[in-house]
């Protein structure tokens, strides 16, 4: 049995778990910490959120604004899109222990999966279907009243100054270790430029903006939307390029052997008709126009933040080893140099739909 006693005095703060047998750590998310709590007759997912990565209070504070309205959402539509959050004996969503960081207790969804790797084209389609259902929700939700749990989260040309100063105060070895992923990266700094060009045309809407496809969740014939820490305003473009990101590729975000990193185009087109379709016409053409760019852009971002975290020491991805977030950096050059080289065929693909 695992004990921490601040998971202990949370839980005592629930009517439904005042007889926790055990609780485990659960998952593979590199940011929370993740808890399946067991009780007699029951099973639940209890998570502490990473206060150095999230702003605690406007993360509180979207929380009560999406979680006021999702159940008459859920209730028109006779439809189920994320798993429910209960609320304390008091009636919060959060709790806050004493060191400041805010917990939260989900229901457990039995016999559900989440995929690192999309098994199959069935998987991304009906993924990306979920997802653009989700962005549906999210349309409805007033957008005013959000808060950014992350201050410039989704914005290249910032991640990309914050890579250059990584590179200035880097040891020399790890630099070396880099060298050509650094070289890649410094080539590409034009997707900042076209993502700059284009994002003052692009509408502002609350996203989820964190769509790998382990932040979804299989069950019956059913996928969930989960992991709703980062749903804040921002673009659609970088919620359907995080799905590019996560579903082409036949290799973990971390496989160390290069070579089982590709591109699959069948998963492309199938997330891409799935995503198209679950939104159900509720993206402008703009938005339309630059769904690649935002894939291109997303994961170009993704590079220069694994990279980033590497030169610096790793504060802020959870790893594995010293290398993992070089690993990781490595998996997204082969990706997108695979992408910038079919980008024509792609987006040609696109606009067909
Ligand atoms: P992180 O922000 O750290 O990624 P997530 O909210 O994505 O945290 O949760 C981590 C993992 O825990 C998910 O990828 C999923 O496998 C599992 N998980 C999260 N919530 C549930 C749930 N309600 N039921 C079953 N599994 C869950
Ligand atoms: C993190 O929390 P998780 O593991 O679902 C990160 C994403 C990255 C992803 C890379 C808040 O997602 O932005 O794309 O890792 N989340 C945050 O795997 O930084
Ligand atoms: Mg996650």
């Amino acid at each position: 049995m695992n004990t921490n006693p601040i998971a202990e005095t949370v839980l005592k703060q629930y009517n439904e778990t005042q007889t926790v047998l055990s609780y485990q750590p659960f998952g593979g998310g590199h940011i929370n910490d993740t808890y399946l709590v067991k009780t007699e007759n029951n099973k639940f997912i209890l998570q502490r959120v990473n206060k150095n990565v999230f702003r605690t209070n406007a993360l509180v504070h979207n929380y009560n604004v999406f979680l006021k309205l999702l159940d008459t959402y859920q209730l028109q539509r006779n439809a189920k899109i994320t798993p429910t959050i209960l609320k304390t004996a008091k009636g919060s969503y959060h709790t806050i222990d004493h060191e400041g960081f805010a917990w939260r207790l989900a229901e457990f969804i039995p016999g559900a999966s989440s995929y690192q790797i999309a098994p199959d084209t069935e998987v991304s389609y009906k993924a990306a279907r979920a997802m653009g259902e989700f962005q549906q929700f999210l349309n409805t939700l007033p957008s005013n009243e959000f808060e950014y749990t992350i201050i410039n989260y989704h914005n290249p040309a910032n991640r990309f100054r914050a890579f250059k100063d990584a590179v200035e105060k880097a040891p020399e070895n790890l630099l070396n270790k880099a060298k050509d992923e650094i070289t890649f990266s410094m080539n590409l700094q034009n997707i900042v430029n076209e993502y700059d060009a284009v994002a003052p045309s692009l509408p502002s809407r609350i996203t989820h903006n964190d769509t790998k496809l382990d932040n979804m969740l299989f069950y019956s014939d059913k996928v969930l939307v989960i992991d709703l820490d980062t749903v804040m305003p921002s673009s659609v473009l970088f919620d359907y390029g995080d799905m590019v990101r996560t579903f082409t590729s036949p290799a973990a975000e971390d496989e160390k052997d290069e070579s089982k990193v590709n591109f699959r185009h069948n998963h492309f087109k199938a997330l891409t008709k799935g995503y198209i379709e679950g939104l159900n016409n509720s993206i402008n053409t703009i938005e339309k126009n630059n769904l690649l760019l935002g894939a291109r852009a997303i994961i170009y971002e993704q590079t220069l933040r694994f990279l980033t975290d590497y030169l610096l020491g790793n504060p802020y991805y959870k790893v594995k080893y010293a290398e993992h977030n070089l690993v990781r950096t490595k998996t997204q050059v082969k990706l997108l140099d695979a992408i910038e080289k079919d980008k024509n065929e792609l987006q040609e693909f696109i606009l067909s739909l």
